[in-house]
Parts: C-alpha cells; sequence; structure tokens
C-alpha cells in the first residue's frame, strides 16, 4: 500500500499548482506539544477515512472538528490532506488555520520540496516526513529545508532501522514512532516501548496511532512518550471533545 500511495504522489507533484502565497500567522508545533499542560500532550487528528478502516467518519465537518479539539484542550491539530487514500484536502488547512489558534501539522506523504512550499503557503505550521518512505538523505534534505521556510517536522519511524539511518545524519526536534506497520496495517503500542530507548534526550518523543484509551496513554506514557497523535477513537466518539475527555 505504501509504495502504491508513493506511485500516486510523484504524480500529483508533477502535476501540482502551487497555492498564492497568503500571510498567514504562523505558530510553533514544537513549542505547543513543549508546553504541554497535561502529562501528553495531545495531538488530535481530522480524519475521514484510512485505507485500512475506509469511511471513519461519516457527516465529517472538518472545521467543527478542529473547533471541539481546541475547546477540547488538544495541544495542536493534525490534518490528513490525502485525498485518494484518506479522502481529505488540502483545503482544510487554510479553512482551519482562518478560525483555529492552535498549531496545525499537514499530514500527507511528502516526497519533494514543492510539497514543503505548498503547505507553508497552506497555512500550516508542520509536515511530517515518514521515513519508510523516503531515504535517509532525502529526508535529512526535507528537514532542513522545512526548517528553512519556518515549519517543524515530525519525523515518522515505525522500525528501528529507520530510526538508526537518520540519527546517523542528524537528530531531529520531533520524532514520532508510528504503531502502525504502513505496509501491513499492522497495530502494535509495543513499537512505541522498543523505539523508545533510541530516542536522544533532547527530541520530542511522539506515540502515533492506535492508542483509544487511558490505558494505551498511561502505556506510552511510560515508555517516555512526551506527546500521543490520535485520530480514529477521537472520530469515532460521540463527539470529538467528548473523546478527549473519554481518553484522558
Ligand atoms: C492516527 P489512529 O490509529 O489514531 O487513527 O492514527 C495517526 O497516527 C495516523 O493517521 C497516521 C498516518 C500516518 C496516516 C500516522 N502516520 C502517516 C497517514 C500517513
Amino acid at each position: 500500500m505504501l509504495n502504491k500511495i508513493l506511485e500516486t504522489k510523484k504524480e500529483e507533484v508533477a502535476q501540482l499548482v502551487l497555492p498564492p502565497e497568503e500571510s498567514v500567522h504562523h505558530v510553533s508545533f514544537y513549542n505547543a506539544l513543549k508546553n504541554k499542560k497535561r502529562e501528553v500532550a495531545l495531538i488530535a487528528e481530522v480524519k475521514k477515512a484510512s485505507p485500512s478502516k475506509g469511511i471513519i467518519k461519516e457527516n465529517f465537518h472538518p472545521l467543527m472538528i478542529a473547533i471541539e479539539y481546541e475547546s477540547g484542550g488538544a495541544n495542536a491539530i493534525s490534518v490528513l490532506t490525502d485525498q485518494q487514500y484518506f479522502l481529505g484536502s488540502r483545503d482544510y488547512i487554510p479553512l482551519l488555520k482562518r478560525e483555529i489558534s492552535l498549531p496545525i501539522l499537514r499530514k500527507d506523504f511528502i516526497i519533494d520540496q514543492l510539497q514543503i512550499v505548498e503547505s507553508k503557503r497552506l497555512g500550516a505550521d508542520a509536515i511530517l516526513l515518514i521515513a519508510e518512505a523516503l531515504e535517509p538523505s532525502k529526508l535529512a534534505e526535507l528537514y532542513h529545508y522545512a526548517a528553512e521556510l519556518g515549519l517543524d517536522s515530525l519525523v515518522e519511524v515505525h522500525s528501528p532501522e529507520a530510526l538508526e539511518g537518520i540519527l546517523n545524519l542528524f537528530t531531529p526536534k520531533i520524532i514520532g514512532v508510528n504503531n502502525r506497520n504502513l505496509k501491513t496495517f499492522e497495530v502494535d503500542l509495543k513499537q512505541t516501548e522498543i523505539i523508545a530507548q533510541m530516542i536522544p534526550k533532547d527530541s520530542l518523543f511522539v506515540s502515533e496511532s492506535g492508542i483509544f484509551t487511558y490505558d494505551d496513554i498511561k502505556r506510552v506514557r511510560k515508555a517516555g512518550a512526551d506527546a500521543v497523535l490520535v485520530g480514529e477513537s477521537l472520530m469515532r466518539a460521540e463527539s470529538p471533545e467528548q473523546g478527549i475527555y473519554q481518553l484522558f
């Protein structure tokens, strides 16, 4: 599946038309996670569907979801913008940016600098870079490019080997462990525990995917996570805000 998605992304990049430059007020994704008030920061995800679960949320209103996330006390918002596999849209970023003061992470499969310029112009404060989708040297290039444009990157890994390849080159400020294997869709919080020991002490550590209960939060917290990235369980709650209260 990951390879199929990356093929689609290459085609998208070839046809990409940049949105006009607008003056948006960027806020720091890193600081929002760092200066959290609760024991673990929450990155709440706006997610309609996924290749592994199909439609997750009917009656999907991205702005209403984001407003509830903000009032529920999320520290940052993640927005899936991939259209083909996650039924997202890049238009959600400016839509949310106008109304929300939390930092916004653009969740997509970034493989090219052009998508980083696009993300910035749309109003994103941070981007996702997936180790399993990029050569370490390419990931490093995109990371530094994003930083030059003033965007933070969440560097996502699923395996210890992928993280090792990156740490040989540089130390990301924010490292996410995706508990879901993007090739098999298997989800196991153990991934967070296995990779925890490798996270440099100065990096923020995010545990991503498959978090449904407060016990899950406690488990990844115990492993050392500074933040969690949660989508499905919040999307399936009676309301997104209720979902946050139930989770904590
Ligand atoms: C959220 P979940 O299991 O709470 O819905 O997961 C998020 O971690 C997941 O959407 C995700 C993702 C990704 C999606 C993590 N990394 C990369 C697409 C691409």
